[in-house]
C-alpha cells in the first residue's frame, strides 16, 4: 500500500525549537513526515556513535517528535496514517537502541511499568521503564491495555519495588483509580508503592494523590528520583503538599449520584442522539454518518464527565474542551454544534435523574456550556 505523506508547512513549534538536540529533532520528524524511516534511523544510530546519550534521544527527539505528531493530527495537517506511521517507525527505532539501555549494572530494584486497561498510548510507559533499565534496575513492562486480574497475578508471585502507571487518555484515570484500589485491596499485607503518570497527571498536578498513588512525575527523569525518594527517604520526608492550581475544583459527586448516572447513561445517551441529530442540520455528512458522529460525541462526553466528576479537576475538562476546538471542526462538528450538544446531553440528564442526583452532575455541565460559550465569543471577538 502506498500512504501519501505531504510535509507539512507548518511553523516549527517550541517544543522542537527549544531542546539541546533541537536540529536533530527537527530533522528526524521531517524524515518521517516524508516517509523515510531508514534515514531517520541512521540519524540515530550516527547520533549515538558521536556519543550522545540513549536519554537524550528519548527525551530530546522522541518525545518532542511525537508531541509534535500529535499537534499536527490535531491541528489537520497529518493524516492518521502519517501519525501511525511515525508513532511506529519511532517504536522500531527504540528496539533497534534495545542492545545499548541493557548494557547497566543491576541495582537490585525492580520495576512493574502498566499502561492502564484501555490505553493504547505506551511510547511514555516505555520509555520510562527504559530509563529504570538504564539505571541498573529490574524492569517488567507489560505495555498497553493490560486487564486488571493479570496485574493482580503477576503480583502474587513477584514482589516489585515500584509499581509504575501510565494513562494518557483522560477518561482512562478512572481505571488507574480503580486498578489502585484493586491492586491495594488484593495485596492489603504489603506495603506497595506506586507511582503514576502521563498527560492528564500533567495537566491536574493534584491528580495523582485523588486516585489513590503515592507519587507522579512529569517526565522520565522525574520518574527516576520520584521513585528514589519513595524508596530511600521515610514517608514524612516524601509527603508533599497538593500544588495548587489555576483551575478550579467542584465537589466531587456522591457515589449514589454516580449510580444512577452510570445506571441511566446508556438512556441519556440515546435521547440526547434521538433529539440532537434532529438538529444538527449543518453537519456536512448523510444522515447515517451525522448520528455516528453525534453518538461518537455524545459516548466520548460521557467517559470524560464520569472521570472528571469522580476527581473534581476542572483543569482536565479546559484540557478537553480546549482540544475539541481545535480538532472537532476537521470532523464537520463546529464550536456551535458543541454548545448546542452539550445543552441537550444537559437536559437530559435533568430529565433522566432524580432532581437530586442530577443537581450533584449540573455544575459540571454548566461549566462546560459556560466555557464553551466563553471560547465561541472569543473567537468571535479577535
Ligand atoms: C501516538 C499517539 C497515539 C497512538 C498510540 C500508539 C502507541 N503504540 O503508543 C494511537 C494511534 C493508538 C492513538 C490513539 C488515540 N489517541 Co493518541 N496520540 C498519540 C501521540 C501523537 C503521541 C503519544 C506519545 O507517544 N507521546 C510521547 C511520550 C514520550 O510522551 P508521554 O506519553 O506524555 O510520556 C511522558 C510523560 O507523560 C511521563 N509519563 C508517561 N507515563 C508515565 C508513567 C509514570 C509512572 C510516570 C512517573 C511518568 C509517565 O513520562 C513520559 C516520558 O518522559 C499523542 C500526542 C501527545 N501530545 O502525547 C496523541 C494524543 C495523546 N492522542 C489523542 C487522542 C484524542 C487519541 C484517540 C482518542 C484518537 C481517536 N479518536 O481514536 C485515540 C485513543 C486511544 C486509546 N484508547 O488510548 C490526543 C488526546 C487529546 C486529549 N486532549 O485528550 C493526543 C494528545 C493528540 C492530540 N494532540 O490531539 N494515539
Amino acid at each position: 500500500m502506498n500512504i501519501i505523506i505531504t510535509e507539512t508547512s507548518s511553523p516549527v513549534p517550541e517544543i522542537l525549537i527549544e531542546g539541546t538536540l533541537a536540529d536533530k529533532a527537527k530533522q528526524y520528524l521531517s524524515f518521517l513526515l516524508q516517509g523515510k524511516r531508514q534515514n531517520a534511523s541512521q540519524l540515530i544510530m550516527e547520533a549515538i556513535a558521536q556519543g550522545v546519550t540513549i536519554k537524550e534521544i528519548y527525551m530530546d527527539v522522541f518525545q518532542p517528535s511525537q508531541l509534535e505528531v500529535g499537534r499536527l493530527w490535531q491541528t489537520n495537517q497529518i493524516s492518521v496514517a502519517q501519525e501511525h506511521y511515525c508513532t511506529v517507525s519511532t517504536q522500531m527505532i527504540m528496539s533497534q537502541l534495545f542492545p545499548h539501555i541493557l548494557t547497566s549494572e543491576k541495582n537490585g530494584n525492580n520495576l512493574l511499568a502498566i499502561c492502564v486497561g484501555g490505553e493504547l498510548h505506551e511510547i511514555g510507559m516505555r520509555i520510562v521503564a527504559d530509563f529504570f533499565e538504564m539505571e541498573g534496575w529490574d524492569t517488567y513492562y507489560i505495555g498497553a491495555n493490560t486487564p486488571t486480574n493479570t496485574i493482580i497475578d503477576t503480583l502474587n508471585v513477584q514482589h516489585f519495588d515500584i509499581i509504575a502507571i501510565s494513562a494518557t487518555i483522560t477518561y482512562n484515570i478512572l481505571y488507574v483509580k480503580e486498578l489502585i484500589q484493586s491492586i491495594r485491596g488484593a495485596h492489603a499485607d504489603k506495603e506497595i508503592k506506586i507511582l503514576v503518570g502521563g498527560r492528564p497527571f500533567n495537566i491536574a498536578p493534584r491528580l495523582w494523590k485523588k486516585v489513590g498513588a503515592d507519587g507522579c512525575a512529569k517526565d522520565a527523569p522525574g520518574a527516576i528520583q520520584k521513585a528514589q525518594d519513595l524508596l530511600y527517604l521515610d514517608n514524612q520526608t516524601v509527603t508533599e503538599k497538593m500544588p495548587s492550581e489555576p483551575y478550579e475544583e467542584l465537589l466531587p459527586i456522591t457515589a449514589h449520584a454516580m449510580s444512577s448516572f452510570l445506571q441511566q447513561k446508556d438512556t441519556i445517551i440515546k435521547n440526547a442522539v434521538d433529539e440532537a441529530v434532529r438538529y444538527e442540520d449543518d453537519m456536512p455528512y448523510d444522515s447515517m454518518k451525522k448520528e455516528t458522529i453525534i453518538r461518537y460525541g455524545f459516548e466520548y462526553t460521557t467517559r470524560m464527565l464520569e472521570a472528571v466528576m469522580a476527581v473534581g479537576e476542572i483543569a482536565l475538562f479546559e484540557d478537553q474542551i480546549t482540544w475539541a476546538q481545535d480538532r472537532l471542526p476537521h470532523d464537520g462538528v463546529q464550536s456551535k454544534n458543541i454548545l448546542r450538544l452539550f445543552k441537550i446531553y444537559s437536559k437530559h440528564i435533568s430529565t433522566s435523574l432524580s432532581e437530586q442526583d442530577a443537581s450533584e452532575i449540573q455544575p459540571y455541565m454548566s461549566w462546560l456550556i459556560k466555557r464553551q460559550e466563553q471560547l465561541m465569543s472569543d473567537v468571535s471577538f479577535c
